[in-house]
């Protein structure tokens, strides 16, 4: 591969891979993806995507084959710690958090059992994907209990007698309910960071991060921003203006033939609910009109 493309590792199958594909799209990234599919080749910018399992990110920025990563902030910490056990320094920094991946690594306990805070946990089994960050919490709390680390199916291990608790990740709950387990500490909250080789790179490359880092950030700027266009009169502008949300310094612009009222247009980084739109019109608001933002560069 060409020395002076960026190599990005992303998750090849999984929860990470569409939103993860979707910001380096809006990124501006056109991505062509030879047959084996491993390997995607950026046809407009310097920058090939890797396709692998999300465990092997972190290495791969570790060991140099890539210079960026997208993964779970649950993966990247494990490796951290288990890199740290080996007395290896991490040799990946984080960039940016991003906003999709969102998840917890938590313990839970079966339905029935009792629990009494952390302490609970002292002297029991906890089956884990994640045993060194399982047990830096044990450590931090003083709790001596045993791990048992499995490479999947967590959430069945008590009922097959091999632990009597478990540290899983969890989004909406639904799983552990299934399994009849209750969610009862957060371990550590996780959502997808870039991270990447604190090597210098060359500067056409360095430059090239930049640039992305730059989108990435108006990528996520825009998510729940709105382009909101009003009329109002001129005598309701301060209250208009409290009402709009998140939102600097608007646009007023004179109306043609109407010397009271004016036109308003703002960027609103929140989103605008139909309560917020009731409630400009009520200030005596008109012609409200509500538009989805597709980049932002600030
Ligand atoms: O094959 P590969 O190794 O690449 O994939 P994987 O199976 O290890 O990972 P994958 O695709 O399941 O998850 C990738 C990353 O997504 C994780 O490392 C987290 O950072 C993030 N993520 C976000 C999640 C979840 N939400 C999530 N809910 N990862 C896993 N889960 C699992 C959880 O383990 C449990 O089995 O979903 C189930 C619980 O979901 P709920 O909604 O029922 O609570
Ligand atoms: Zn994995």
């Amino acid at each position: 591969m060409d020395e002076l493309r960026l190599k990005l590792a992303v998750q090849k199958s999984g929860r990470l891979t569409d939103p993860s594909l979707d910001v380096l799209v809006r990124c501006g990234l056109k991505l062509s993806r030879g047959k084996d599919q491993l390997v995607g080749y950026g046809e407009n910018m310097p920058l090939d995507v890797l396709f692998v399992r999300d465990d092997d990110i972190p290495d791969l920025v570790q060991e140099d084959v890539c210079d960026l990563g997208l993964v779970g902030l649950n993966v990247l910490e494990e490796k951290r710690l288990e890199l740290a056990s080996r007395g290896h320094a991490a040799r990946f920094q984080t960039v940016r958090n991003l906003d999709f991946g969102r998840c917890r690594l938590s313990i839970a306990v079966p339905q029935g059992a009792s629990w009494e805070g952390a302490a609970s946990l002292s002297g029991r089994r906890i089956a884990t994907t994640y045993p060194f960050l399982l047990e830096r919490y044990l450590g931090e709390r003083n709790i001596k209990a045993q791990v048992v680390t499995l490479s999947g199916a967590v959430e069945i291990a008590p009922r097959l007698g091999r632990a009597d608790f478990v540290c899983d990740l969890v989004s909406t709950g639904s799983t552990l309910s299934a399994n009849h387990l209750r969610e009862v500490e957060t371990v550590m909250e996780s959502h997808a960071v870039l991270i990447r080789t604190p090597l210098k790179l060359a500067p056409e490359k360095d430059a090239w991060v930049e640039r992305l880092l730059m989108r990435i950030d108006g990528v996520q700027a825009v998510r729940e921003s709105k382009y909101i266009m009003l009329h109002a009169p001129r005598s309701a502008l301060a209250e208009i203006r409290r009402l709009l949300p998140g939102t600097e310094s608007p646009t007023i612009i004179p109306l043609d033939g109407a010397a009271d009222r004016v036109a308003v247009h703002a960027v609103c980084r929140e989103n605008v609910f139909w309560e917020t739109l009731e409630s400009l019109k009520k200030a005596g608001a008109s012609a409200l009109l509500v538009l989805p933002v597709e980049k932002m560069l600030t």
